[in-house]
Order: C-alpha cells, then sequence, then structure tokens
C-alpha cells in the first residue's frame, strides 16, 4: 500500500526534479563491511540455530549473556538516587572522572602525583585514538608517521589515517612461534627515525594476546629514549590480561617514570563493560604546567566542532565505582573474576583440542593474555568455520575468548579440528 502511494506521488513530480533526487549518491561505491562489527552483522543474520560469534570482545558470562556488572548496576542506582541534572558537562568531560582515570593508569605514587598532565574525557577508547591523532597530526609535524606493532587492532589504522597521519609498522610477533619478536622490534625501534610516533598496547595486545614483559618494556623504554621517540600507550584492557590493575598498568608506569612525556588512551568498555556508554580518557604527560594548560586549550579546540562535549552517563558510573570505596573494592572482585573465566576457557579450549585428537600444538592458547587467542588459523580455514558450522571470528584467525562458554566450547573445539586436521 505504502508503496503504491510513494509511486503514485513521485509520478506528480516533474521529470526534472525526479532525475536530480535520484542522482545524488549515484557515484557512491558499496565501501566493504567493517572487519569486525560486519561479522557481527552477519551472524545476526545467520539462521543456523548452533551458529557462535566469537568476532567481537565484549565480555558475556558463562551462559553466553552480556553482562553488566554489579557494581555498574549500584552506581546507576545511586546516580539516580541523587536526581542529578543532564546539562552539558565541559568540552573536556567532568574533572572528577578525568582525575580519576589519571589515577587508576599511573597510580598513586609520589613519582606521578606531581606529574605535569592533561586528562580529557573522550568517546571511549576510539575517541580518544582519533582525538589524539588529530592532535598529533596538528601538533607534531617531526613525524606525520604512526608505527602500530604488527599486528595490531584493525581499527588503528584507519583511525590514524583519518586523522591525516600515515601508518607503518614494526615487528611484534613473531609468527612462527606465537611469542614476542623482541629483537625484530628492537631492531625496527632502533632503524626507523628519530622523533618517530610508537604506539603500544599496554596490555592484552589485540589481537595476538602476546604482552611484553617487565624486562621488554624497560628495553623499549631505552630505545624510545635514545631515539627520542614519542611513545603512545593504548590501554584498553587495564585489569583484563590479569585481573589486577596494577599489573596490567606496570608497563604504562615504567615508561612514565622513566621519564616518556606520552600520550595514553583508557576505555572502559572492557575493564568497566561500559561498552555502549562510550566512556574513555586522554592523558598526555607534559614538561609543565603552562605547556599541560596550553595542550589543554588546543584539545578543546578540536573537540568542540567535532562533538563538543562527551556523553556523561558513563563517566558518572565510571566516577561513582572509583570513589566509593565499597564499590571499587567489589569491582577489583569482578575483574578478577572476568579475567579467571577467560583463563579457565583458554584451558578447556586446548583441552578441547586434545581430546579431539588434534596433534597441533595449541600450547600457546594457554600462554596468550587477555580477551583473545590468536589461533594461528588461516583465512581458508576461518572461511571454512564460518560457512560450514556457522562459528564467525576475524579473518585473522582471532577468536574471543570471552565468548566462549561451557554450552558452545565442545562444539568450537571440534569445529576448530575439523578445519585444522
Ligand atoms: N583499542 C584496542 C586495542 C581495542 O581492542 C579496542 C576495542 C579499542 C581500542 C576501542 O574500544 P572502545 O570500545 O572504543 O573503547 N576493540 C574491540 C571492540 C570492538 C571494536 O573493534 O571496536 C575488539 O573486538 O577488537
Amino acid at each position: 500500500m505504502a508503496m503504491r502511494g510513494l509511486m503514485h506521488v513521485s509520478k506528480l513530480l516533474p521529470a526534472t526534479a525526479r532525475v536530480r533526487v535520484s542522482s545524488f549518491w549515484s557515484g557512491v561505491e558499496t565501501g566493504p563491511p567493517d572487519a569486525i562489527f560486519g561479522l557481527v552483522e552477519a551472524h545476526k543474520k545467520d539462521p543456523r540455530p548452533n551458529k557462535v560469534s566469537l568476532a567481537i570482545g565484549a565480555y558475556r558470562d558463562d551462559q553466553g549473556k552480556p553482562w553488566v556488572l554489579p557494581t555498574v548496576r549500584k552506581a546507576e542506582q545511586r546516580i539516580v538516587d541523587k536526581n542529578l541534572d543532564k546539562e552539558y558537562a565541559g568540552i573536556m568531560g567532568y574533572e572528577s572522572f578525568c582525575k580519576e582515570a589519571y589515577k587508576l593508569a599511573f597510580g598513586e605514587d609520589d613519582n606521578f602525583k606531581n606529574n605535569s598532565y592533561v586528562t580529557t574525557q573522550t568517546v571511549s577508547g576510539t575517541g580518544a585514538l582519533r582525538l589524539a591523532g588529530m592532535f598529533l597530526n596538528k601538533f607534531y609535524p617531526e613525524a606525520k608517521t604512526i608505527y602500530l606493532p604488527n599486528p595490531s587492532w584493525p581499527n588503528h589504522n584507519p583511525v590514524f589515517k583519518q586523522s591525516g597521519l600515515e601508518v607503518k609498522s614494526y615487528r611484534h610477533c613473531n609468527f612462527q612461534n606465537m611469542t614476542f619478536d623482541a629483537a625484530g622490534c628492537y631492531d625496527d625501534l632502533r632503524s626507523i627515525p628519530n622523533k618517530s610516533m610508537v604506539l603500544f598496547h599496554a596490555c592484552a595486545h589485540n589481537p595476538t594476546g602476546i604482552d611484553l614483559s617487565l624486562d621488554h618494556w624497560a628495553e623499549v623504554s631505552k630505545i624510545c629514549k635514545e631515539k627520542n621517540h614519542l611513545v603512545f600507550v593504548d590501554m584498553a584492557y587495564q585489569g583484563f590480561a590479569t585481573g589486577d590493575l596494577e599489573k596490567d598498568s606496570a608497563g604504562l608506569r615504567l615508561l612514565a617514570k622513566d621519564g616518556h612525556k606520552l600520550v595514553l588512551c583508557q576505555s572502559f568498555s572492557k575493564n568497566m563493560g561500559l561498552y555502549g556508554e562510550r566512556c574513555g580518557a586522554m592523558t598526555f604527560l607534559t614538561e609543565s604546567e603552562s605547556e599541560a594548560k596550553a595542550v589543554e586549550s588546543q584539545i578543546k579546540i578540536i573537540i568542540r566542532p567535532l562533538y563538543s562535549n562527551p556523553p556523561i552517563t558513563g563517566a558518572r558510573i565510571a566516577t561513582e565505582i572509583l570513589t566509593s570505596p565499597d564499590l571499587y573494592s567489589e569491582w577489583l572482585d569482578e575483574l578478577k573474576a572476568m579475567a579467571g573465566r577467560i583463563f579457565e576457557m583458554r584451558g578447556k579450549l586446548q583441552q578441547g583440542l586434545i581430546n579431539e585428537g588434534s596433534t597441533r600444538d595449541w600450547s600457546f592458547i594457554h600462554t596468550q593474555i587477555g580477551m583473545f587467542c590468536y589461533s594461528g588459523m588461516n583465512q581458508e580455514q576461518v572461511k571454512r568455520l564460518q560457512d560450514e558450522y556457522g562459528i564467525y571470528m576475524t579473518k585473522d584467525g582471532r577468536i574471543s575468548m570471552v565468548s566462549l562458554s561451557s554450552n558452545n566450547i565442545g562444539y568450537v573445539a571440534k569445529s576448530m579440528h575439523e578445519v585444522t586436521k
């Protein structure tokens, strides 16, 4: 009926108007689906009852259900009880949230109390990275290239390219034995131009689950100092790798203690499960208070015409948890529980593959850390898992461990064995 009505109206339009209306976007070509969110959409449309989505890093409980942290629910209730208004936050977001985010990352150590820095609330981790990219493009003319670990989160590349930077990589993963390619990384950091921008994953490296030890961080820090590189840290998983906030930020803190005036991007998507609330922060460590003030003023000038000011609810929730001793200690237990469940799933997946009769060495499943398992499966095997078994993962063979549960782990292990034997 509606269709008939529409045709009727269009017939009334003069021919020229019709042509013009339909020609605006005729030159737009269909782009490829997103490497991660595209798979979420494809999985939703898949009618097979035993389908499994291992594509996105969003925590599930052992029933496969999204888990809202009980502390988040409690914080929400407290916020409702305060009967707060819905006024705009400032351009930089809530001051108390920014302070807490900084403290969480760097700790309350005297070394950091006296740091001069500027922190702004951002539209989650992605927004922080984009904002930092735009700032660096504008104010760091020494280098127009940012170096990412190989491999890295697929969205890093477009985030920085669209910020106007060039993107290159340095070695991170030794693909032969799935360990950190320390020698390759050090070599690359030494051979790139002085004052380069280099991005590191603070912990729970995405997609490999291969993190740097403290000795590795110390060496990286030394080289970056010698070369005067600008260190950029993406910390999307603090607390998620080991279940311990301090351990997961040890590399970052070592860099800061060594005097790097680094750039940090933080996300509260994973460690507080605030995915859709878009809650994050960006920090620049600076030489002086006056430098911090100048940087802050320019950050504001970038944010204002972009999104004006950040969303308020996620930041209120995070602040409530970080400033209420009871919620904070409960949250530490929740972090341990999430990291613990992932650890358990790693053991079960490895055992499941052995039980199926796989003779491959899957021991790395257990040594990798964080949300993902970098399985080493090739694109053809990943495609077979999707086509024949309804199991979705990114084409680099990355498995989101948080989507495995007691219900699907047997099926996933069996299917992985079928395509890799
Ligand atoms: N940095 C890294 C290393 C990440 O893995 C992610 C999220 C982000 C930043 C951005 O997180 P925000 O949600 O914007 O705070 N990576 C997940 C989530 C899906 C996605 O690609 O955005 C993932 O599955 O890789």
